[in-house]
């Protein structure tokens, strides 16, 4: 009946899988797995399983931690510490490449169950915190719920001091959730810790809830009952009911025997609880056949709990005077736990040397973060610095093309315009002015070199003002300055000139000084094609030469191209 219901559910997820996203999909399949394992671990197995094959063809890191730490919790669930130990490694490997928080969560509740099993109690409470706290950066209510519910055995067992609170907040997520398995789980551990605490009455209270809560369940709720009952016998077998708790405990291993691979932990404390209450019951026979039974089925199975149930039953002997079958069954104990022993060092030992390793390789992995940063960073130094160099190459480029007194073109500057100018092959007419102050020697004797300066720097401000923005004014000498005029023809540059000389004239040049005049002479040369600009610059010296001789204070030149 419950066999065929689970396959329905199965074959129910199998059609929700026909379309959609395949890690989507697989993401759902998971979730729902993880929530059945305890109840039907086969098909939450199978589940795992073809989850992990879809994860690995979609080369999905997180959900190929999920998978695996699905099937680690399921080996767990079924006594295999050692398998799920592999499985936990796997996961966290995987884990390690995602920032996944579901793969994360559920990759450290399986490391925290592992590593308490295996003894490494410190190491246990870092990774059941670590799975606690990571959930509850999702928005998850499910996960919230499996990772407390997957630590707080750890919790509870290592005693950590506020071990009750996390289980009180546990039941009150698992209510609010509406999920009445994990409610009734709740329960069963709430009466668990009232019965540690000898509150006997109220934990029996609270195991009646667990139950009712259990039984309003209608798919997948035998393993929950198991263990209420399981729990039961204990409180009742403390209370000294002795017919109750074996009433409790058998019909707990008849559940738990439903299953083809129960879960060894909880059968073995039942077995345990079945002893004692048949030992109370004066039932020595049935006792020892109880824990005998026990024993052939786990096999060689799970040590330590064999030798839990063989010392009980040494303890039943004893009390029936059987001093020699008790001593056996008390050396058998021994041998076993020599034997567990031996297996959890040697896990222990694979478990601290995978962790070294993971360790090393987030190390190494840090590292190679850190380096990469490292030279980014001087990467982009470098890049400032080759900025700045540029800017000061600019500047002093800026600085060396620059006539320091006027702030002009110098001829340095002239000379790159001029191979600029050639290189371009500018269309149209091209003039260009030679001007030279007139008797400038004489000012600078007159009136002394820093007045001579004063004009020279008026002179630059007067040119600026006349030119247009495509014009290049440069001072070429001393007191002599040229004039670049790109699509000027030789009329159009005559009547600019004329109106410099003008403006030069009429400058109230009495502001630096009463009895200052300046003038000056200008020599301009154009061509419609200019093919030789040096040629060009020559014949404008001509001209300006011809204007001194003529008397200065005039414009030579620009008739050549005007109309006749
Ligand atoms: P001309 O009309 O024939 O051009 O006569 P001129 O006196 O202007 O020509 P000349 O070449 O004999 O003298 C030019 C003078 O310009 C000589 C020099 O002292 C002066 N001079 C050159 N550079 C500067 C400068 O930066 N500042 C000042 N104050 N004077 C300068
Ligand atoms: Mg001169
Ligand atoms: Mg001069």
């Amino acid at each position: 009946m419950r066999a065929s219901l689970f396959m329905a559910s199965a074959l129910h997820i199998h059609e929700d899988l026909a379309g959609g996203n395949d890690a989507e999909r697989a993401r759902l399949a998971l979730v729902r797995a993880r929530r059945a394992y305890y109840e039907n671990s086969d098909w939450a197995l199978a589940e795992a399983i073809r989850c992990h094959e879809i994860a690995l063809s979609l080369a999905d890191a997180g959900l190929c931690a999920r998978a695996r730490a699905l099937q680690g919790a399921i080996s767990l669930h079924r006594g295999d510490l050692r398998g799920a130990l592999e499985l936990a490694l796997e996961a966290e490997r995987h884990a390690e490449r995602t920032a996944d928080g579901a793969a994360r969560t559920e990759v450290a509740a399986l490391k925290a169950q592992v590593c308490f099993f295996t003894g490494s109690y410190g190491e246990a409470v870092s990774h059941a915190e670590l799975a606690v706290s990571v959930s509850d950066t999702t928005e998850d209510a499910g996960l919230q719920i499996y990772a407390r519910r997957a630590t707080c055995m750890v919790f509870a067992n290592v005693r950590v001091r506020d071990w009750p609170e996390r289980m009180q907040e546990l039941l009150a997520l698992t209510i609010d959730s509406g999920d009445r398995w994990e409610e009734a789980i709740s329960r069963n551990d709430l009466a668990c810790h009232m019965q540690e605490l000898g509150e006997l009455e109220g934990a029996e209270r609270e195991i009646n809830r667990a139950l009712e809560v259990a039984s309003t369940i209608t798919s997948g709720n035998r393993f929950a009952r198991a263990v209420i009952h399981s729990t039961r016998a204990d409180i009742r077998l403390l209370a000294g009911r002795a017919d109750d708790a074996l009433a409790d405990g058998e019909r707990s291993i008849a559940l738990l025997t439903e299953d083809a691979s129960p879960n060894p932990y909880v059968l073995a404390a039942t077995v345990r609880a079945v002893v004692q209450a048949r030992m109370a019951l004066g039932q020595l026979d049935d006792a020892r056949q109880a824990g005998e039974g026990a024993l052939s089925w786990l096999g060689d199975r799970l040590p330590q709990t064999r030798s839990l149930i063989l010392s009980t039953l040494a303890q039943a002997l004893k009390e029936a005077g059987r001093f020699e079958d008790a001593y056996n069954a008390l050396q058998r104990a021994a041998e076993l736990e020599a034997q567990a022993f031996r297996e959890l060092s040697e896990l222990q030992l694979s478990l601290e040397r995978a962790t070294l390793e993971i360790r090393a390789a987030r190390h190494e992995r840090d590292a190679l973060a850190a380096k990469a940063g490292q030279l980014a960073e001087a990467h982009a130094e470098l890049e400032r610095r080759a900025d700045k160099l540029e800017r000061l190459q600019e500047q002093l480029r800026d600085q060396a093309d620059r006539d320091w007194l006027t702030g002009l073109g110098n001829r340095r500057y002239l000379a790159r315009e001029l191979e600029r100018l050639t290189e371009e092959r500018l269309a149209g007419p091209l003039s260009l002015a030679v001007l030279d102050l007139d008797h400038f020697k004489s000012i600078n004797d007159r009136f002394g070199h820093q007045t001579g300066d004063k004009v020279l720097v008026r002179i630059a401000g007067l040119l600026c003002d006349a030119l247009r923005g495509s014009d290049i004014v440069v001072r070429s000498g001393g007191e002599e300055f040229l004039l670049l005029m790109p699509r000027t023809d030789a009329r159009a540059a005559k009547t600019c000139c004329e109106r410099i000389r003008a403006a030069i004239r009429q400058e109230p040049w009495e502001r630096i000084d009463p009895r200052l005049d300046v003038t000056t002479s200008v020599g301009i040369a154009s061509a419609d094609e200019p093919s030789d600009l040096e040629a060009l610059v020559k014949l404008a010296d001509q001209r300006l030469y011809e204007a001194k001789h003529a008397g200065r204070d005039r414009v030579v030149g620009g008739d050549e191209l005007a109309p006749a």
